[in-house]
């Protein structure tokens, strides 16, 4: 099923107009300081907004929780470089592009249109909406932060919510480098899916990685989980830890699947999220649109001592 995924991909790919050969220095730089003030005066993070205080905390007390720039993961000690609280009215352009179908055009090997009509920012979340449009078209949306930050290394994480609704599914992933380049490594291009909701209709999720393009040469490696209802009423948080030795995944902070033995692509990668029809995910029962993907918030993070 994963080839009607990677179909739609290297499309994206060639509209992304080398996306897929990216790569240049991280953007981290011009990252280094996250926008934790802004969450702090709007309040509505207040489950992570930081105490903006040196006070020690009272030795008798459960520590406090860490301030919204740092994670520690392991024995790592992680510093935020890139997050959007979606906390505005609309999608940061400084942070995000869109890949927009042209007119009604649908991509070959696609089924829908790509619209930033569809990339909702409201009430705090992301909702990137499945819809059909006046023409009765699918049409719904690919955010990725293409030329406005890629990251090699570190901790990508997102807090999410899917719909169980079959026909389309959501997720949450990387591509990185020149993935499509057939050499039988994934080190020099990689698709990093930190998650997806292709089993929807067993109340699954998975990660997953692809490289040596969309072909017959294609090698993918996948991760499914049991049938989790639960993934699939409220919010949960998704990440991949990408090391020199290892992809690591987690759901809510909880390790699912540890991959160590390929070669670790070392250059940056870019962020997307999506919403894709295809109804080998199951039927879509159009009537029960226009449905969403909900993202509280997106947050990369590099090592503090590097
Ligand atoms: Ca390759």
């Amino acid at each position: 099923m994963k080839r009607f995924f990677s179909l739609f991909l290297a499309l994206l790919l060639l509209a992304l107009g080398g996306c897929g050969t990216k790569t240049a220095a991280p953007s981290v730089t011009e990252q280094t300081e996250p926008q934790a003030a802004a969450q702090t005066e709007n309040g509505t993070q207040t489950e992570t907004a930081p105490a903006q205080t040196t006070a020690p905390a009272p030795a008798d007390t459960e520590p406090a929780e860490p301030e919204l720039g740092t994670k520690k993961v392991g024995n790592t000690v992680y510093k935020m470089t890139f997050n959007d609280e979606f906390d505005g009215d609309a999608l940061d352009p400084d942070k995000w592009y869109i890949p927009e179908s042209k007119g009604d055009e649908i991509w070959e090997g696609a089924s829908h249109l790509i619209k930033s009509s569809e990339a909702l920012v409201q009430e705090g979340e992301l909702r990137i909406r499945s819809r059909l449009n006046e023409k009765g078209t699918p049409v719904t949306v690919a955010i990725c932060t293409l030329d406005k930050f890629s990251q090699a290394y570190g901790y990508f994480e997102a807090r999410m919510k899917f719909s169980s609704m079959t026909g389309w599914w959501g997720a949450f992933w990387m591509m990185c480098g020149d993935m499509p380049h057939v050499d039988g490594s994934p080190a020099d291009g990689i698709e990093i899916d930190v998650i997806e909701t292709c089993g929807v209709k067993d109340k699954k999720v998975n990660h997953a990685l692809h490289w040596d393009g969309y072909g017959p040469e294609e090698v993918s490696r996948s991760w499914e989980s049991d049938s989790r209802p639960d993934l699939y009423t409220g919010w949960h948080t998704y990440a991949v830890e990408w090391t020199k030795d290892a992809y690591i995944f987690y759901i809510d902070e909880k390790e699912t699947w540890r991959v160590t033995d390929i070669e670790i692509y070392p250059l940056p990668g870019v962020l997307i999220l999506s919403n894709q029809f295809g109804e080998w995910t199951g039927p879509l029962d159009t009537s029960k649109l226009p449905d969403y993907t909900y993202v509280d918030w997106v947050r990369v993070y590099l090592p503090a001592e590097e």
